[in-house]
């Protein structure tokens, strides 16, 4: 399919819109990819793609809003290699449930985090952006940095006790994946949606400098090399001490988000 037909709107950094690119890129599917400005998609993405969240995305005049559903709707357009077991076979029900865990549950806890972090460093934000072609000079984003690190902390709920609960839970949710991938559900050669879910989480989490060390050398750690490096740090120091504590003790079952598909 040729460039153009098909568009991705993206916010520079964003995890579900890297696992759509990694699903383009794995059918190859060309595509046009247009970076907006955090917040802008509230105002913009109904106009452009019908929806206030990115991953949004443009097939001609259809416009799909939400990684899953763009996960299908590629696979519907290109099925080979499809990106779920076929509907016949006993882990496609289970593809599909990791694939919501992956999106309901994991996949606002970095978004929290980082929220917290920029809170604190808003600079920091700014080495997300990578290569993308913003619609304005990146000097004139600078001194905007503190507030939209504000209002991003307000639209994501990103608060003090949030990012606590996210850091205690972790490492029960890290178990919960390593579980799949010794199960085979996930971690396979060609991965499939929710392996492009949540590795795109876990890319993004290892990002966090304080985050990193809570999933080097474990099974997940590996799900994030379906991807291309990640542009983008938070520093290591930027959380607070005592939140990361609470991480490295025992998972607390009741936390939020630690139950398991
Ligand atoms: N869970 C949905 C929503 C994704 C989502 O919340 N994306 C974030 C960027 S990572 C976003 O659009 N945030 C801006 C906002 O909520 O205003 C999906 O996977 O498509």
């Amino acid at each position: 399919m040729a460039a153009g037909a098909t568009k991705l709107y993206v916010l520079p950094g964003s995890h579900p819109c890297a696992a759509i690119e990694a699903a383009l890129a794995l059918k190859s599917i060309d595509y046009q990819r247009v970076d907006l400005l955090p917040l802008a998609q509230v105002l913009a993405g109904p106009l452009l793609y019908g929806g206030r969240t990115v991953p949004g995305m443009r097939i001609g005049r259809e416009r799909i809003v939400g990684s899953r559903p763009i996960m299908r709707r590629l696979d519907a357009l290109v099925p080979d290699p499809p990106l779920l077991p076929a509907p016949g076979e006993p882990d496609h029900g289970r593809v599909l449930e990791a694939e919501r865990w992956g999106d309901e549950v994991l996949q606002a806890v970095p978004r929290r985090l980082i929220d917290a972090a920029f809170l604190r460093v808003p600079a920091a934000m700014e080495s997300y952006a990578g290569d993308a072609k913003l619609p304005l000079p990146r000097a004139m984003l600078r001194p905007a940095l503190p507030l939209t690190a504000k209002l991003m902390a307000i639209k994501n709920g990103a608060r003090d006790e949030s990012a606590q609960a996210d850091l205690a839970a972790l490492p029960g949710q890290l178990e919960q994946i390593d579980g799949w991938i010794a199960e085979g559900l996930l971690g396979g050669e060609r991965p499939n949606a929710a392996d492009l879910q949540i590795g795109s989480t876990i890319r993004l989490l290892l990002s966090i400098g304080d985050v990193r060390p809570l999933i080097e050398g474990r099974p997940c750690e590996r799900l994030a090399g379906y991807f291309p490096p990640m542009t983008g740090e938070v520093p290591a120091g930027v959380l607070p001490a005592e939140w990361l504590a609470r991480a490295q003790a025992a998972p607390d079952p009741a936390a939020p988000g630690s139950r398991s598909a």
